[in-house]
């Protein structure tokens, strides 16, 4: 899947058009594209076949012909282009985040730096802090990033590797070699980031299997391989193994790996004190030699006396003890979810209108979603004045009126300035069924001021919802520093319910302070954040982490129907 490639080469346009100084419009159709593409589930070269590159939000025409220009050749001449206008030596610097082309552009010129060594000596010799303009903030912030820049991870978010596992597993299920196949490993446990990516399968025929594996299209180096085993690297850089099983070891192997690590030692201990020995071929009696074979990893677990454990909580952290006495959670499942609570449309940045993503939230089975347009303050994302604000809550209400089993709450992501205050006066804000504050600006304040920030917001009787508490982006930068006890407590006393964002770059709250939170009487709510009907779509990777985090159907507010939904004023 070439998904991820394309959006990245989308915003190098746009970032490279942005230097430049066109105009913002053309900026900002290649990222919305790129984002676009980024969150969609669809494989870009399948949709790019059917002819449909023009229904996908912010491309047009002209990006269209770009994008397959891209998928024919690896290549596109228009970024080509641009690239020759841009120096070269500008390219590595502006790979740190928070270094733009004017920054890029003094740094080279003024002290003659071409590369991020190079940039970290003059930053340490205290050379830049003395360029005017720059100062000594400036110069620490700079060696902050680069050091974030050399411990990025180069793990795989799940919202990739998850659309390629189930690519590859359907390929090669259609293929007669493959009897039953899974994917196993940190992927099957939903993990937010995965090392690689660990397909089990069993097969009559193990090496027309491996051979079928190796020669997939997505495959571009095949690090290893055995009668039993493959490893292959794809065009994106992703690892994947493939093992061939004994039918009869396929449920003790599934358990084994899938992992994790950690609850396999502590189920064979378990295992050991119930006078069984546990590998991933069988369970052995020990004593008689009794050999069990299991056909689910389901099974495993019963036959140890356990109740079955979900792959996303085997995390040694307490699931083995549960299940022993009885107590798993019940975990909430995605068709449990009535309904989303932040969703965007045309209005602000969304690239659907209001009513097109009130017919997708429909055809998910819906009985509700609130509409949650950015406030005025945020200049980029389009936010709504208080007029237009006004304007839309009439059309939701006259719309409203024409919906049989379908309900819209009105509603905003109001932006907590960096003072703390809430973009929208009360008056506003109590004409809103949902309020979801969120935190855009200022991220780098101190950790009392953002938490302030936060606190002050939850204590206002019309914020409903926190949206993605952190702020952070997976690989990209950390959450902002928030001192998430006080959150927790905050929430739980003024009933403000904090959000799972779904977007598979957020995942914010993520599972172990979800699970924290569930722990405090906070409520939460999973939602996908949407820009486009599209992205509607994610949110199962939200319910990844609700399950990860041990929730529960009740401790989500979006399971209820919509005649139970209370906010808080
Ligand atoms: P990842 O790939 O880093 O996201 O994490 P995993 O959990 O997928 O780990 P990986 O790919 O190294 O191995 C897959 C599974 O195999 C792992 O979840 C549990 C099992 N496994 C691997 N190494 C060991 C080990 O040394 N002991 C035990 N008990 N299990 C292991
Ligand atoms: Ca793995
Ligand atoms: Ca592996």
């Amino acid at each position: 899947m070439r998904n991820a490639e394309v959006a990245a080469l989308l915003y190098s346009i746009s970032e490279l058009l942005e230097l430049k100084g066109e105009n913002t419009f053309k900026v900002r159709a290649y990222a919305r594209a790129a984002r676009a593409i980024e969150g969609m589930l669809e494989d870009i070269e399948e949709v790019a076949a059917r002819g449909g590159l023009k229904e996908i939000p912010g491309v047009g025409e002209s990006i269209a012909r770009k994008i397959e220009e891209y998928l024919a050749t690896g290549k596109v001449g228009y970024y080509e282009e641009l690239l020759k206008q841009v120096p070269a030596e500008l390219h590595e610097l502006m790979k740190i985040p928070g270094i733009g082309h004017k920054t890029a552009l003094v740094l080279n010129q003024k002290l003659g730096v071409r590369t991020i060594d190079e940039l970290e000596r003059a930053a340490k010799q205290h050379r830049i802090r003395r360029l005017p303009g720059f100062g000594a903030k400036k110069e620490e912030n700079i060696l902050k990033a680069i050091e974030r820049y050399r411990q990025r991870s180069t793990r795989i978010p799940l919202g990739t590797a998850l659309p390629l596992a189930r690519r590859i597993v359907e390929v090669l299920k259609s293929s007669d070699v493959i009897d039953r196949i899974e994917p196993a490993g940190s992927l099957r446990r939903r993990k937010e980031t995965v090392g690689d990516i660990d397909i089990l399968a069993t097969s009559k025929d193990a090496k027309a299997a491996i051979e079928a594996f190796v020669h997939l299209p997505v495959v571009k180096n095949v690090l290893g391989k055995g009668t039993t085993k493959a490893t292959i690297v794809t065009r994106d850089a992703i690892q994947i193994d493939l093992r061939i099983l004994e039918d009869k070891s396929f449920g003790t192997s599934l358990q084994y790996f899938t992992g994790s690590k950690e609850h396999n030692i502590k189920l064979r201990d378990i295992a050991r004190m119930k006078g069984f020995k546990l590998s991933e071929y069988d369970i052995e009696e020990v004593g008689t030699g009794r050999k069990i074979y299991c056909m689910t990893d389901d099974e495993v677990y019963i036959r140890l006396g356990l109740l079955p454990i979900p792959p996303e909580i085997r995390e040694d952290t307490g699931e083995i003890e549960a299940a022993l006495s009885g107590k798993l959670p019940e975990l909430v499942e995605l068709k449990d979810l009535k309904g989303d609570f932040h969703v965007h449309t045309d209005w602000s940045e969304g690239t659907n209108s209001l009513e097109e993503m009130v017919e997708a939230a429909k055809k998910l089975g819906y009985e509700y979603i609130a509409i949650t347009d950015h406030s005025k303050s945020l200049g980029v994302a389009h936010g709504l004045s208080e007029e237009r604000l006004l304007e839309q809550i009439d059309r939701i209400h006259r719309l409203n009126d024409k919906l049989s089993d379908f309900h819209i709450f009105t509603g905003t992501e109001v932006d907590i300035r960096a003072d703390a205050s809430i973009d929208f006066p009360d008056s506003i804000l109590r004409q809103c069924d949902a309020v979801v504050a969120a935190l855009h600006v200022g991220q780098k304040q101190t950790r009392r001021e953002i938490t302030g920030r936060l606190i002050t917001a939850m204590e206002n009787e019309h914020v409903d919802i926190i949206a993605h508490p952190t702020g952070r982006i997976i690989g990209e930068r950390e959450g902002y520093d928030v001192d998430m006890d006080a959150l927790l407590d905050t929430a739980a006393r003024t009933g403000t319910v904090l959000e799972i964002n779904a977007y598979p770059s957020r995942l914010d709250l993520n599972d172990t302070n979800s699970r924290k939170a569930k722990s405090k009487g906070v409520k939460l709510t999973v939602d996908t954040d949407a820009h486009s009907t599209e992205q509607l779509g994610l949110m199962e990777f939200g319910m990844n982490v609700a399950r990860r985090g041990w929730l529960e159907k009740n401790d989500l507010v979006n399971t209820r129907s919509a005649r139970d939904v209370r906010f808080k004023g």
